[in-house]
């Protein structure tokens, strides 16, 4: 396989004004015939190059010109092209190709689901359904009519709004139209025996639109949220981006097989049921909130993706950094901002930052690539979001709103590149943001060193900052980045201080944000009276790895005082990484390990402020996470990790037992009470809850075991009855864990996506066996290996959840996931290429596990026909 390269861009010889589809599905093939209205790109000539279309895995049935058919001497077909000489600067292209939606294990172009046809084109999905120019700066007005049997397919949908329909026989058509040009990328088919809940939304110019949301009619019941959150979606971005929808209809359907969360489909999202799907008796909040960005970030794209497209793919992050950051913002309106930031910062730190850290690391515009599925990237997504959060924290908010008018406004109905984002920021700003830019092209995670100097004669504070950046493939030198700090400085009693830097007239403040631009550069603060304590890089500014030496004492005052709820936890989750890392440094020297009482006493003072809201409380008493832990270290110790973590938590258990228990059995109390709401004031309260339950049941003493069964069996919603079955699984109370999960086994057995939570809480599980047991429930009923969500649920949860596990000594874990990757490659190669990240991660670990990783690594490598997702990504892993 050979990689595209950014630099070879060139725009297309022939664009597609008008693309006419006509499917006829059947059981056993389909056949699509389109009719292309082509033209010659103008800008590239007068002549008339040859025509070559994208095609794969169709069977050409015939080929016509202008109505005129072709003889097959007038083209070629191979497996990737249909390639014919046009005539003429602009003519009709009518091909028929049979295709089989029914064998598509891929799960891209083309497939069922179920009963159901669907599809899934992004990113090159539409050359498996015609023959077609499948780049997204084509840009075509589709009208698709869809055929297939009356009864088992009442429903056919496509983009855009309905025109006509009508019968035949046993069998019925619908056609569509799609006003809006729009890359093939972005077309949709959904044919199946679906129901819908109708609502309708009336836009800011009082428009009325049509919302449906199609399942099959066993799901009805659960998709009153994410028609709710749609609605919420619909009237922020009015709000905040003065976006209104377009079209008279927006519809969702939702599909159980799905490789990842949604699509954005002009008009006509297509969504994985995980993120469509949710009642309190069924899904945990941290699945209400998924909805709720998912069916937003979806939406946003209508705007942020669709009016304004990419030009190519390695503009990816345009449409994808963008509306990541769209949806956060979004969800940080609904529910507690401090809490979404800290949430989204641990898990770009914890799977991100060891992205950037890899063999796959990459900008969030990469240079190249084999396989583009491979590129829809942590990287790509969130530090793309990040990169936009930095604009707008250097812009600020008005001026970020102008240039994103600007940018919808002089770009709507064209595909553009990062760049052009970043001149209309530029221009509607006056702004110079060329040197920013070196966040779309260099990789890797910068380190930011932070030092101090106090000058008590002169009142003055310097802060001065070193950056640097790691080498990442092919990127040996790095230029300084510009690094958005946001801070303030605290006095010794906790005041927020005027800013002044030396040089101004007056105090700008008492927060401010220190554009960092060089590799290293002072700021001095004056009028000053005393030593301040910093707060830096406040709402974590900037995607950074920054060091700053504070005291402990340091770490207390900035956790009682800082203003910034962000910079509150981190100081928190400092202080626990310092004490954790000398657990580990202990474990690793062979030593006892000592509980520190500082956290302890820390934790038990946060227990008792009942003026500390519950979701910050939760968030402040999590420790970071062996994955994170391990990200942190130079090399990664598994077993000292593990038991370092393990250690603390059972120790905060003990020390702190009787007011964790207290507060837990109050907050089980309000629980039963109240009728299941997914509202910020609920989550907070049963995820403060869950993290009760799971420190207390480390005790292992016999009320806590009770009050974990009682919830388990008396919880009236999946958050706190998962919660305790996670709590028991992990446990050493061998009967009640086998009872709680036959029985949560029984009840939902019927419910897949219940089922996918059930095989994951015991993926995750930290108890001897687990391996045993996940290779035992690959053969559970409920469990298939062509359905993504299971493959994530049973084998991700496991690989990519439960470190201690996969990391086993003997290399078993490495050996099972190279056995899965091996299998799934030839069914369905994204879902493959994706599961093999933990192998990824091979340098962070010592010798003896590097050469088992390695080894695994080589052994898919030579299992032969691998695609070229996989390929890219062992090729890259071994190099
Ligand atoms: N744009 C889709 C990504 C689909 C990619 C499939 N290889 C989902 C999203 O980001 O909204
Ligand atoms: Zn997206």
């Amino acid at each position: 396989p050979v990689a595209v390269q950014l630099k070879d861009y060139q725009a297309p010889d022939y664009f597609i004004e008008r693309t006419v589809l006509d499917f006829d599905l059947y059981d056993d093939h389909s056949t699509v015939t389109a009719e292309l209205t082509v033209l010659r790109n103008s800008d590239k000539g007068s002549d008339l190059p040859p025509l070559v279309l994208d095609g794969q895995e169709l069977e050409l049935l015939s080929v016509s010109i202008d109505g005129q058919e072709l003889p097959s001497s007038a083209y070629q077909v191979s497996d990737n092209h249909l390639t014919l000489q046009p005539q003429t600067k602009r003519f009709v292209l009518r091909t028929q190709v049979r295709i089989h939606p029914e064998s598509n294990t891929a799960l891209e172009g083309l497939y069922r689901s179920g009963k159901m046809f669907c599809t899934q084109c992004e990113a090159e999905g539409f050359r498996k359904i015609t023959y077609y120019l499948d780049r997204p700066d084509v840009m075509s007005a589709f009208t698709t009519t869809v055929r297939a049997d009356k009864q088992r397919f009442p429903v056919l949908l496509s983009n855009g709004n309905p025109v006509a329909q009508g019968e035949e026989g046993a069998r019925h058509w619908a056609t569509w139209e799609d006003p809006f040009k729009k890359p093939a990328y972005l077309f949709a088919l959904v044919a199946g025996d679906l129901w819908c809940v109708e609502d309708s939304f009336t836009t800011m110019s009082q428009r009325e639109v049509a919302l449906r949301i199609y399942v099959e009619p066993e799901n009805l019941g659960k998709v009153q949220h994410a028609m709710d959150s749609l609605k919420k979606s619909m009237k922020w971005d009015e709000e905040v981006y003065g976006r209104e929808y377009d079209l008279d209809i927006f519809m969702i359907v939702a599909v159980s097989d799905f490789n990842m969360g949604a699509m954005e489909n002009k008009g006509l999202n297509i969504f994985n049921s995980s993120c469509v799907l949710a009642s309190p008796e069924t899904a945990t909040d941290a699945a209400h909130q998924r909805v709720e960005a998912v069916v937003a970030h979806e939406y946003f794209h209508n705007w942020s993706g669709n009016r304004v497209t990419c030009r190519d793919w390695f503009q990816l992050s345009l449409k994808e950094g963008f509306t990541v950051f769209r949806d956060a913002e979004f969800s940080a309106d609904m529910n507690s901002r401090t809490v979404k930031r800290i949430e989204d910062v641990v898990f770009l730190r914890t799977n991100q930052f060891a992205e950037d850290a890899g063999p796959m690391a990459h900008p969030i515009r990469p240079d190249s690539y084999i396989e583009i599925s491979n590129f829809y990237t942590l990287t790509v997504y969130e530090k793309g979001s990040e990169v936009v959060r930095m604009l707008r924290t250097l812009l600020g908010a008005d001026g970020f709103r102008k240039g994103s008018d600007l940018y919808f406004e002089r770009h709507d109905g064209q595909a553009v590149t990062c760049d052009d984002f970043i001149k209309a920021m530029e221009d509607a700003n006056g702004a110079d943001l060329s040197q920013f830019k070196r966040w779309y092209s260099q990789a890797g995670t910068p380190r930011l060193a932070v030092s101090s100097y106090y000058d008590k004669a002169s009142a003055e504070y310097t802060l001065t900052f070193q950056q640097s950046c790691p080498a990442t493939p092919g990127q040996s030198e790095k230029l300084p980045f510009v690094i958005p700090v946001q801070m303030a400085l605290l006095s010794a009693d906790g005041e927020h201080l005027p800013l002044q830097l030396k040089g101004e007239d007056s105090a700008q403040g008492c927060e401010r944000v220190l554009a960092v631009s060089e590799a290293e550069q002072s700021f001095t603060f004056v009028g000053i009276e005393a030593e301040p304590l910093p707060s830096l890089l406040r709402s974590f500014s900037a995607p950074v790895k920054m060091s700053v030496e504070y005291s402990r004492e340091q770490l207390l005052a900035l956790m009682q005082h800082d203003s910034d709820g962000f910079n509150r936890w981190e100081a928190a989750q400092q202080l626990q990484l310092a004490i954790l890392n000398g657990l580990i440094a202990a474990v690793q020297a062979g030593k006892t390990l000592k509980s520190d009482p500082q956290l302890a006493e820390v934790f038990a003072g946060l227990l008792a402020d009942s003026s500390l809201d519950q979701a910050m409380l939760a968030e402040m008493l999590s420790l970071p996470s062996e994955a994170l832990l391990a990200e942190l270290a130079e090399v990664a110790d598994v077993e000292a990790i593990h038991q370092a973590r393990e250690f603390l938590r059972k120790a905060l258990a003990q020390a702190l037992y009787a007011p964790m228990w207290q507060r837990y059995q109050a907050l089980r109390a309000q629980s039963r009470e109240q009728a299941y709401a997914a509202d910020a004031e609920q989550i907070a309260r049963r995820s403060l809850q869950g993290k009760l339950l799971a420190y207390l049941m480390l005790t292992e003493k016999t009320e806590v075991k009770a009050a974990c069964v009682e919830q388990f069996e008396q919880a009236h919603n999946m958050t706190e009855r998962l919660n305790a079955l996670a709590c028991l699984v992990n446990s050493s109370f061998a009967a009640e864990k086998a009872q709680a999960l036959a029985q949560f086994a029984e009840h939902f057995k019927d419910d897949a996506l219940v089922m996918d939570q059930w095989f994951s809480v015991q993926a995750g599980s930290v108890c001897p066996g687990t391996l045993n047991q996940v290779k035992a429930l690959m053969q559970h009923p409920a469990f298939s290996f062509k359905n993504p969500n299971k493959i994530r649920a049973l084998i991700g949860g496991f690989c990519a959840q439960n470190p201690i596990h996969f990391h086993a000594a003997d290399g078993e874990g490495y050996r099972f996931l190279a056995d899965q990757v091996i299998a799934l490659n030839a069914l369905n190669p994204q879902i493959a290429s994706r599961l093999l990240t933990p192998l990824t991660r091979w340098r962070k670990y010592a010798p003896a596990r590097q050469a088992q990783m390695r080894a695994e690594l080589e052994r898919i490598r030579a299992s032969g026909g691998l695609s070229k997702d996989v390929f890219e990504v062992v090729s890259k892993s071994l190099a």
